[in-house]
C-alpha cells in the first residue's frame, strides 16, 4: 500500500503543456530526459541508515529521503555483490547462466561488448553516461589473461558507459588500482603490475608472512591475508603498479570528486551516473576525518562518509539547479554483514545499531536481510514525497529506465525486468511486482509474493563461515510469512502445503520461461 503519495506519474509529466517561457529542446530535457543518478552503495543493510531505524547519523540521507520515497519493500536480485549488479544492469537474472556469482578479481567480463544494459538504453536516448566505483563484473575478453598494462577491452566503456573510473573488483581484492576507460590510472610503464590469484607473485609482503605491517588484520581464517597494500592485506597477489596504488581513505572522495565532474561537465545536457560506492564494504577504512566519529568503530565511520558523498552529490545539484531535473536513486547492492574478513571491530561496536533491522539473516543468505535493502527514489517537484510498501525489485531497473526515458529495448536479453515506474514513483497505489526471486550465495532460489515466501531447499552451509550469518539453507522447503513473522522463524511449509505449492510452481514457471 502506498501511503501519503499524491498521483504525479510520468504520464501526467508528459502530458504538461510546455512552458512558453522555455526554449523547446529545454522542455523536452526537462520533461522527457531527467538526469539519473543512481547511488548503489556497498553491503549496506535494511537497518544501516536512520530512515530505516540506524543509529549513526546520515543527515544528507536523511535529506533525500525526506524529499522522495522510501520503499519499504524493495529487494536486490541477490545476497551479493557480482549477481545483483549484473541483474541490475541487464535485466536478466544472473542465475539464468552459471559463473555469474562472487566474481574474482581477474575475471574476464561477465557482460559481453554490445551488449543491452540499462546504460545502452540511457546512451539511445541522447545521455551521457558514467559508471564510476566499484565494478566487480570482470574485464576483457572471456578465456584472456588480463594484462593490466594494457588498454584493456570488454569494459563499462563497451556497454554503453561513456566514462568509466572504477575499482576493477572489491576493496579487498587485488589489482588495488582504479582504471579509467579501460586504463590503469597513474601505472608507470617501467612498474607493470602483475596479478595472480593462484600464488605469491613478486616480492611484496603478505598479511600471512608480515602481519606487523598491517594496520587492519585479516578476521582468521577468510583469506584476505595475501598482498599488502597501503598497510591492508588483500584476496589476491600483486606486484608492480606502485604509482597507481590507491589509498583507502581517499576512495570515497575520490569517487565523488569524479562524480561531481562528471555532473559538472555534463550540466547541459541529460546524464546518467552509476556511483557505486566502495563504502560500506571492507575493508572499512574510511577518511581520517571520519574515523574515530562513531560509537560503531570503522563501520559505522563508513556509512558517515557515505553521507558525505551523498550530500556533495545533493550539493552539486543545488548549485547547478539540477534537482527539479534529476531523479536520484538510492540503494544497497545486498544486505549487511560485520565480520566480513577485516578485524575492524564491527561486530564489537555496533551496540543497539541493528544493520539488519531485525531481518533475520544477512549478506549472502537466502532470509531476508540478505536482499531486503534501502531504497530511496527522489525527484525534486515530480515525485511526491512518502513511504511505499510496494513490492519491487532491482531487476526493473533496465525496463523502468527505459519506460522513464521513452525508450525499446529487446527483451531477448533482458527477460526479467518490467517497466514499473509508477510504482517506483509512487504514482499507483497498486501492490507493486508480483512475485519477487531472490539469489543467495550458493544459488537456492528464495520467491515472495510480499506475504509468503518460500526458500528453495538446499543443502548449502547453515551459516557463511567466520560471518556467523545464518544462510537459510535447509534440505526442506521453507515457508514463511514475512508480514506476520519478519524473523522468519515459524516455517509453515507443512502447515500450508496449497501456498507452498502456488509459490514453488510460480518459482518454477520463471526458471524454466
Ligand atoms: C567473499 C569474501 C568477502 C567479500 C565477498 C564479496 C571470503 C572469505 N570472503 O568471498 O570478504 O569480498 O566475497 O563481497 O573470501 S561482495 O559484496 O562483492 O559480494
Ligand atoms: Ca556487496
Amino acid at each position: 500500500m502506498v501511503k501519503k503519495i499524491v498521483l504525479l506519474g510520468l504520464l501526467g509529466i508528459l502530458s504538461c503543456k510546455p512552458n512558453s517561457q522555455k526554449a523547446p529542446e529545454e522542455t523536452v530535457k526537462e520533461e522527457k530526459t531527467p538526469n539519473v543518478v543512481l547511488i548503489y552503495t556497498d553491503d549496506l543493510g535494511y537497518g544501516d541508515i536512520t530512515p530505516y531505524g540506524g543509529k549513526v547519523p546520515t543527515p544528507n540521507i536523511d535529506r533525500l529521503a525526506k524529499g522522495g520515497i522510501v520503499h519499504r519493500n524493495a529487494y536486490a536480485a541477490a545476497a551479493t555483490c557480482t549477481p545483483s549488479r549484473y541483474s541490475l544492469l541487464t535485466g536478466e537474472y544472473a542465475w539464468r547462466q552459471k559463473g555469474r556469482d562472487i566474481a574474482p578479481g581477474d575475471a574476464n567480463a561477465l557482460i559481453p561488448s554490445g551488449h543491452q544494459t540499462v546504460a545502452t538504453i540511457f546512451k539511445n536516448a541522447g545521455y551521457k553516461t558514467a559508471a564510476i566505483g566499484k565494478w566487480h563484473l570482470g574485464l576483457g575478453e572471456t578465456g584472456k589473461k588480463i594484462d593490466w598494462n594494457t588498454k584493456l577491452t570488454n569494459t563499462p566503456n563497451d556497454i554503453g558507459f561513456d566514462y568509466s573510473y572504477i575499482i576493477p573488483a572489491t576493496g579487498d581484492r587485488v589489482p588495488c588500482v582504479f582504471m579509467e576507460n579501460g586504463s590503469v590510472v597513474n601505472l608507470d610503464p617501467n612498474d607493470p603490475i602483475t596479478v595472480s590469484y593462484k600464488e605469491k607473485v613478486g616480492d611484496w609482503p603478505t598479511g600471512k608472512e608480515n602481519p606487523e605491517l598491517l594496520k587492519l588484520h585479516p578476521s582468521p581464517g577468510q583469506g584476505h591475508d595475501n598482498t599488502i597494500v597501503n598497510g591492508i592485506s588483500r584476496i589476491g597477489y600483486q606486484t608492480g603498479g606502485k604509482a597507481a596504488l590507491w589509498r583507502d581513505e581517499d576512495i570515497a572522495d575520490d569517487l565523488t570528486k569524479r562524480t561531481v565532474n562528471f555532473i559538472k561537465e555534463n550540466k547541459e545536457q541529460p546524464f546518467f551516473v552509476y556511483l557505486a560506492t566502495n563504502d560500506i564494504h571492507v575493508p572499512r577504512m574510511p577518511h581520517e576525518r571520519f574515523q574515530g566519529k562513531t560509537p560503531q568503530g570503522l563501520r559505522g565511520d563508513a556509512i558517515l562518509e557515505l553521507d558525505y558523498t551523498v550530500g556533495e552529490v545533493l550539493k552539486t545539484l543545488d548549485e547547478l539547479n539540477l534537482t527539479e531535473n534529476t531523479v536520484i536513486i538510492f540503494s544497497s547492492d545486498n544486505g549487511p554483514v560485520l565480520d566480513d574478513g577485516y578485524a575492524d571491530e564491527a561486530v564489537q561496536k555496533t551496540g543497539d545499531h541493528d544493520p539488519s533491522g531485525s531481518l533475520r539473516g544477512g549478506k549472502y543468505s537466502a532470509y531476508e536481510a540478505g536482499t531486503r535493502v534501502p531504497l530511496i527514489i527522489s525527484w525534486k517537484g515530480k515525485i511526491n514525497p512518502g513511504e511505499s510498501n510496494a513490492l519491487i525489485s532491482q531487476i526493473d531497473f533496465l525496463g523502468t529506465m527505459a519506460q522513464l526515458t521513452g525508450q525499446s529495448y529487446t527483451k531477448e536479453t533482458a527477460p526479467d525486468t518490467q517497466e514499473q515506474w509508477s510504482i517506483w514513483s509512487g504514482s499507483s497505489s497498486t501492490n507493486g511486482r508480483e512475485y519477487v526471486v531472490q539469489e543467495a550465495i550458493d544459488g537456492t532460489l528464495s520467491i515472495t509474493n510480499g506475504t509468503y515466501k518460500y526458500i528453495s531447499p538446499s543443502d548449502g552451509d547453515k551459516v557463511a563461515w567466520q560471518t556467523g550469518i545464518e544462510t537459510g539453507f535447509m534440505p526442506k522447503p521453507q515457508l514463511y510469512n514475512i508480514k506476520t513473522d519478519r524473523g522468519e522463524k515459524d516455517n509453515l511449509a507443512e502447515k500450508e502445503p496449497s501456498i507452498l505449492d502456488k509459490l514453488k510452481a510460480q518459482l518454477s514457471k520463471i526458471v524454466n520461461r
